[in-house]
This record gives C-alpha cells, structure tokens and sequence, in this order.
C-alpha cells in the first residue's frame, strides 16, 4: 500500500478486497483510481490499478469477434455458496474430477493441456451448492495470462496432484513460483478474513485457503503414507484430502469438508403467517448478523429493518432479535420492516 492514502482510499481497498463479484470488483477499482493521491509516491500503484481496470474489463467483455481475442470468458461470476477453483499441475485429473463432482462435461484427456478456458459447476451438498470452477494447468510451458483474474473471485482452492507421478514435487514447486509471480499466494488457513489478508501489504495480493486434494488414490499404493513423504518433503502444510475421480473414492467428503472449512451458515427465511421455507437457504458466512441477512433479501428491506424474530439454534420459538443478532446455521429468521 503507497503511503500517505487517505481513509476515501483505503475503504475503496479494503471494498475491493472484500469484492467477489468481478463487476463489483471493477467498481471498487475505478473508485481506488479516484481516491488515490496523485504524487510521485503512487505513480507505480496508479499503473496496476489502470492495468487491472483494463484487464478486468477484457475479461468480462467474453469473446470478441474480429478481435484478438476469442474463445469464452476469463471470469466466471460467482454463484453459490462459494466459488472454488481448481488448480494444479498438467494431468492431474482435476478435469475428472470436476465432471464428476459437478457433472459438467469438462473435456479430460491423456494429454496435457486439454483444459484452456475455465468452465464452471456446481457441487451439491445438502441444500445448498458451492461453485468449483475447473482451470487449465498452471505450469512453465503453457503460461495463462488471466490466471491472476480468474483467481481473484475464488473464496478458496483445491490444489490437485497426482501422487502417483513421479514428477509431482517439482511440479508443485513451480506452480507456488508461477502463482507468488502473478501475487497469488495459496494459505493452509481456512477461511481467510479479507480484512487482514495474512498481513500481505499488496492490495493486488489474492490469498487462497488451499485444501491439497491427492487424487488418483486408485493407482497410488499406499495413499496415506504418501501424503505424508509428500508433506515432509514440499513443507507445505494444506489440508489434505486424498481421492479418486475414476473409482469415485474419498469424493462424498468434500462438499462437507467445504462446508465446514468455509463456516458456511444457512439462514431459512419466513413471512409472517406462513410456514418458512425450508428448501432454498440463504448462506452466509460465520458471524453474519440479522442485519447482513436482510441484505441478501433486499437491500431496500436492511435499510428499512426494526427486528427480527427467529426460531433454531441461536434464538428458539420466535424470540425477537435486532440487527446485530448473530445467527447461526440452521437458523428460521423473519424480518420485519
Ligand atoms: N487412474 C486414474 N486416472 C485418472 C484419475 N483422474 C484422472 N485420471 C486420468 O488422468 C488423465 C488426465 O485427466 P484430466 O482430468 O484431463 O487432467 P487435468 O489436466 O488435470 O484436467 C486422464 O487420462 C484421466 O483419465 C484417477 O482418479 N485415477
Ligand atoms: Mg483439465
């Protein structure tokens, strides 16, 4: 962060950071753009706001015809409870997976680089779905310029290797290399608090949570005691989950390892006099208040909200609660306004 920014600037950085969904994102850009001091000091972080602008810009417009670029969208909009993007090195079978987890038809192949643009799905656990987001390879010699913007409006990562290659370690070195360039920085740390992204003083700096996701546990002899001589020998110390995309192996785990790992809560609402409904909740993360629900309903309905009467784990039988409530999972909520 340049020195001497005003408070105007730093609550556009701090928005920015908080930003998932890629036009937020670029509001809060162009507002950093604005605030900014305009002095010698800044110069070198006026020209990385300008360069993201433009990039983000490109990204959302998708494909155009005639032009240089072609080919789908770089971005995928978030949906669900949390987006999830799926990384690692050539051939790993994160496209395996990512079909059968999400039932997309992500193309997978014996040959590397079968992936090139990134294709969205969704993960079904219980009632609510998270969006995992399959990716090309990251490796020295299939570079993917967008990598960093793709990247930026995922709420955390699964990294995918494939124990069983002998190359897997070095791969996965050179991945940390590639990813540390572009400023991305993978964290054992489930969730982040985007407030104190790990004290990185890079307002560009995008920190995933990282869950380690060995797969191909089908052909890998003894899948636990290679996990470990994986660990002891990168040094990394991710979560680790092992699976298999082809035997279907350790899959029914994730979405409630995210779940948890994410503290995602579900908050069922009701109208007064009728029965809740109890099929599509809205999620929320830890912490969340009745206040920051009222704002997934309408934000016309937060600005207006007096209280609120809730029935679950964190108030029973209706009781009435304020604005500031904390709710919990599970959570029956009903807003008056
Ligand atoms: N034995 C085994 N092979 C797998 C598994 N997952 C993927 N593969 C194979 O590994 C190759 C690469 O898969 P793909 O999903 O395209 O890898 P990606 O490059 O990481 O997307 C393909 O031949 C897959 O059939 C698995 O769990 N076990
Ligand atoms: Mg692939």
């Amino acid at each position: 962060m340049p020195a001497n920014t005003t408070p105007e600037y730093k609550a556009a950085e701090a928005a920015f950071r908080r930003a998932r969904d890629p036009r937020d994102q670029l509001d809060c850009l162009r507002e950093m753009l604005r605030t900014i001091p305009k002095h010698k000091g800044t110069e070198a972080m006026r020209a990385d706001i300008k360069t993201r602008i433009k990039e983000l810009t490109d990204a959302l417009a998708g494909p155009k015809t005639g032009g240089a670029r072609s080919g789908p969208p770089t971005v995928i909009r978030p949906d669900g409870a949390a987006q999830i993007a799926l990384v690692g090195p050539p051939n790993t079978g994160k496209s395996a997976l990512h079909a059968r987890l999400t039932g997309s038809h992500s193309q997978v192949g014996d040959y590397p680089f079968t992936t090139q643009f990134p294709v969205p799905g969704m993960l079904m656990h219980d009632d609510i779905a998270l969006q995992l987001v399959d990716l090309p390879p990251i490796a020295p010699e299939h570079p993917v310029p967008w990598i960093s913007n793709a990247l930026q409006t995922a709420d955390g990562c699964l990294l995918v290797v494939d124990l069983s290659h002998p190359g897997c370690m070095e791969e996965v070195v050179e991945l940390h290399r590639i990813l540390e360039e572009r400023r991305i920085h993978l964290t054992p740390l489930w969730p982040v608090d985007d407030d104190h992204p790990h004290h990185i003083e890079d307002a560009f700096a995008t920190v995933l949570p990282t869950l380690l996701v060995a797969n191909k546990a089908d052909v890998v002899n003894d899948i636990a005691v290679e996990m470990r001589v994986f660990e002891e020998l990168t040094r990394l110390a991710y979560p680790m989950l092992a699976m298999s995309a082809e035997t279907g192996e350790g899959l029914e785990r994730l979405g409630g390892w995210l779940f948890a790992a994410l503290e995602i809560v579900r908050i069922y609402t009701k109208i007064p006099g009728e029965p809740a409904d109890m099929t599509r909740p809205f999620t929320l993360r830890d912490g969340a208040t009745i206040h920051d629900v009222a704002v997934l309903v309408h934000k016309d309905i937060a600005a207006g909200l007096r209280f609120a009467r809730i029935w679950g784990p964190s108030g029973f039988d209706g009781a009435h609660a304020g604005p500031d409530h904390v709710v919990a999972d599970g959570d029956v909520v009903e807003l008056h306004f």
